[in-house]
């Protein structure tokens, strides 16, 4: 514990064994070397983005325990949106100043690869400024396997048809006794790895998301982030690291683990601390509400995500995001908590400051 405390303090890399070891650690004093680290990064700076998201269809040939969006199991609405309707959304929401389109899908075998990134070119062709910010590893390799194509091919379209950056859906947690147990079927956490280090071979960047509080175990958390640290060093692609909490709501995984406030902080803290090559950890608000969000960026977190406007995925499984969040809404709660607001755009270039 002593060599720990040691290397907290001079700011040096921890090991496997010393990164297990800070879930001994209490969450202030955690929390207290995860601050430090991000005010030497960030300052007092808040980021966040003025973003959409879209999510085109909700039916899915993969059965996710832990997925309430997916149309096959206790979802029963399934929807398909055509790319006019698609279109017709991001019309609106470029009229409110949306710098960024997140468009992430379920894995629909009814359709073709042309369905899912056309769409991409059209917005780019009539908006060559907005970010298209879409398909996670899951969906790409669920194209390879549906339509017979390599993860290079797939790649190659996406940067044919205008994809600007990649979102860090489909991580869940990488070690594969969960894995099986709660996305048996879906890209391996290898594939995972591997399809995130063939786009930033790309020169392209891409974000990494971890799913907890389910039946993973903390250890499986440390392991995650080990794993996305290694290929950091090698690739350096990833932009934002963004725990999202597991919201249980419809869904078909039992368990009686408790995620309250002080297990998600310190789960923020310990990625901040462990990861050292990762800039950016990102407090998602869908999955842990505004308030812990706000409070999460005294405890190593240094964004929010962005105002969203609609989100499906996670509210399916009870979270309050179906509509998003105001800008004006963000910027308040920044300041009254002390932190400069800072509007970003995906690659985290800072747009304006309130
Ligand atoms: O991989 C599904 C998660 C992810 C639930 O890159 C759930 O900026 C919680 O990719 N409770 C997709 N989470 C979302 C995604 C994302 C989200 C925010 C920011 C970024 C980014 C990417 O949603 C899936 C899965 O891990 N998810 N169901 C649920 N019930």
């Amino acid at each position: 514990m002593k060599t720990l405390l040691i290397k907290l303090e001079n700011e040096e890399r921890l090991s496997q064994e010393e990164a297990h070891a800070l879930w001994d650690l209490d969450l202030f004093t955690l929390g207290k070397y995860a601050h430090k680290k991000r005010t030497k990064l960030h300052g007092k700076k808040v980021y966040f983005n003025i973003n959409r998201h879209i999510n085109p269809t909700n039916i899915c040939a993969d059965t996710c325990k832990f997925c309430a969006f997916s149309a096959h199991r206790k979802n029963p609405n399934p929807y398909f949106m055509s790319h006019e309707q698609i279109m017709e959304i991001v019309d609106e929401t470029v009229k409110r100043g949306t710098k960024e389109v997140h468009i992430v899908s379920a894995h629909n075998k009814d359709t073709s690869w042309q369905w899912y990134l056309e769409i991409f070119k059209m917005i780019k062709d009539k908006y060559p400024h907005m970010h298209v910010k879409a398909l996670t590893a899951a969906e790409i390799d669920f194209l390879h396997r549906r339509f017979n194509m390599s993860y290079e091919e797939v790649i190659e379209k996406m940067l044919e048809y205008g994809v600007d950056s990649m979102p860090g859906g489909g991580a869940e947690i990488f070690d594969e006794q969960i894995r099986k147990k709660i996305c048996h079927g879906k890209v391996s956490s290898q594939n995972w790895l591997k399809i995130h280090k063939l786009w930033h071979e790309k020169g392209k960047q891409s974000n990494a998301t971890m799913l907890f509080g389910h039946i993973e175990q903390r250890s499986h958390r440390i392991d995650h982030m080990l794993r996305l640290r290694d290929l950091q060093d090698q690739t350096g692609g990833f932009n934002a690291f963004i725990p999202l909490v597991w919201q249980k709501d419809n869904s078909f995984i039992q368990t009686d683990q408790i995620t309250d406030s002080e297990e998600i902080l310190k789960t923020i803290a310990i990625a901040r601390l462990v990861l050292d090559n990762i800039k950016n950890i990102k407090a998602y608000w869908a999955t842990m509400t505004l308030n812990l969000a706000m409070v999460a960026q005294e405890f190593g977190a240094n964004d929010l995500d962005g105002t969203i406007e609609k989100e499906s995925i996670q509210s399916a499984g009870g979270a309050k995001s179906s509509q998003g969040t105001h800008l004006k809404t963000f910027v308040d709660m920044i300041k009254s908590s002390n932190f400069i607001p800072i509007e970003r755009d995906s690659l985290y270039n800072e747009l304006k400051t309130y």
